[in-house]
């Protein structure tokens, strides 16, 4: 049972190859390239009908028929219930891990995206788009720190959530953000750094530059 992974050098695309690596799945790597438009190809289309990586196929999907997943939050349930780790089955501890992930997929991803694109792609460079999403982005950073000021990971042991946050802070120059002003966040993420699902993960797609360096972020 091979999963099939499509994906690019991104941080929504590693944090499904963390995942995968952190649950020892076995998986095949399907490169997009997302800068030459593959994400439109009609075939991705089929699993991916918002043209966009990570999306998943498993051939062995819940009811023993293979399945396709798209959107990265929904691939990181799928893998936790299909393998029982990393989400608990219930009670507090399932719900701040999913409210965790949702946080991430919500807000510590679509505005970091944000400033990246004002900050380092948009040809204009604009200076309130580069303050707004500046200024969101520290504030997220704040947020995460002050909750990994309480707990070790963000449900309290390493989960999903913390897969899906990482690849996100390990772009963090990107992002005018210096990891030295949030302890417990850098507290969080030297210790995923030390992990070797984590490294292995993202290095996907193989031979692709990470952008990360775990020991000198
Ligand atoms: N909410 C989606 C976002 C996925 C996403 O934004 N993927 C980007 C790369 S990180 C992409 O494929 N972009 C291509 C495009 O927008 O055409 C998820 O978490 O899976």
């Amino acid at each position: 049972m091979t999963i099939e992974l499509y994906t690019w050098s991104t941080p929504n695309g590693r944090k499904v190859s963390i995942a995968l690596e952190e649950m020892a799945l076995p998986y095949r790597v399907h490169a997009i390239d997302i800068g030459k438009g593959h994400q439109f190809d009609p075939a991705f289309l089929k699993i991916s009908p918002n043209n966009k990586i990570p999306a998943i196929v498993d051939s062995d999907g819940p009811d023993g028929r293979p399945i396709s997943v798209f959107e990265s939050g929904a691939i990181l349930i799928h893998l936790a219930e299909k393998t029982g780790r990393f989400l608990p089955p219930g009670g507090r501890a399932r719900t701040a891990t999913l409210e965790w992930l949702m946080w991430q997929m919500g807000n510590f991803g679509p505005m970091l995206g944000q400033a990246h694109h004002f900050r380092r792609f948009a040809k204009e460079k604009l200076p309130y788009a580069i303050a707004r999403y500046t200024d969101e982005a520290r504030r997220l950073y704040g947020v995460l720190d002050r909750r990994l000021g309480a707990v070790e990971y963000l449900a309290g042991d390493y989960s999903i959530a913390d897969m899906a946050s990482l690849p996100w802070a390990a772009r963090h120059p990107w992002q005018g953000v210096e990891l030295e002003e949030y302890p417990n966040v850098k507290r969080w993420y030297d210790a995923q750094a030390e992990r070797p699902a984590v490294r292995r993960g993202m290095e996907i797609p193989d031979g692709m530059p990470s952008g990360w360096t775990p020991r000198d972020p």
